[in-house]
């Protein structure tokens, strides 16, 4: 498998449509790249996002996915032979239905996953909305549009599970 190599990891970001997942890897990766289309003149992840960085000398793989219901066959394609995911939260949005749902499938699935808690910085956070799904798991608030907190609490993930 291409990526059974613990120096070399695959790491996918989930959310629903708008949580700042593209925003989130932007941060991490200032020379990423999106495949997005426009909605309403707001760009929307339609493909992925791709973004790299290196932790400890391992090689850290970005995939961002679509949060649009429609693509899930877009997240089903990317989450093949991920080592770890991150799921990304708008805390001025209440948990909704698709949030729940990955975060289910990826505690079942036993693979090693965060909840990040996004937009820390606005004025409608409230990151206890999510709180039915951040229960022992890595759940840190940051701030992707800022920068706030968001290689620190990728690093801290990273070193939790790998
Ligand atoms: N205030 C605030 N806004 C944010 C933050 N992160 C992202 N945004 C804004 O939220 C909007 C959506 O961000 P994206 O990164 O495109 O969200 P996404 O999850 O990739 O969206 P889809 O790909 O369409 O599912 C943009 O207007 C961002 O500027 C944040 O930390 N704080
Ligand atoms: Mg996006």
């Amino acid at each position: 498998m291409l990526y059974m190599d613990r120096s070399r990891l695959k790491i996918v970001i989930f959310g629903a449509y708008n949580a700042g997942k593209s925003t989130f890897i932007q941060a991490i990766d200032p020379k990423c790249r999106h495949v997005e289309a426009n909605k309403y003149d707001i760009p929307t992840t339609v493909g992925l996002d791709f973004g790299r960085t290196e932790v400890n000398n391992k090689k850290i793989y970005l995939f961002g996915t679509p949060g649009q219901e429609r693509f899930e066959f877009c997240r089903e394609i990317l989450s093949r032979g991920m080592d770890g995911a991150i799921v990304m939260a708008d805390t001025t949005r209440d948990l909704d239905e698709l949030t729940a749902r990955i975060c289910e499938t990826l505690k079942v699935s036993g693979c090693p996953y965060a909840v990040f808690l996004n937009k820390c910085d606005h004025p409608d956070s409230s990151p206890l909305r999510y709180r039915a799904v951040t229960d022992s798991v890595f759940s840190p608030q940051i701030s992707a549009v800022n920068g706030t907190n968001t290689v620190e609490s990728l690093h801290e993930f990273l070193e939790l599970h790998f």
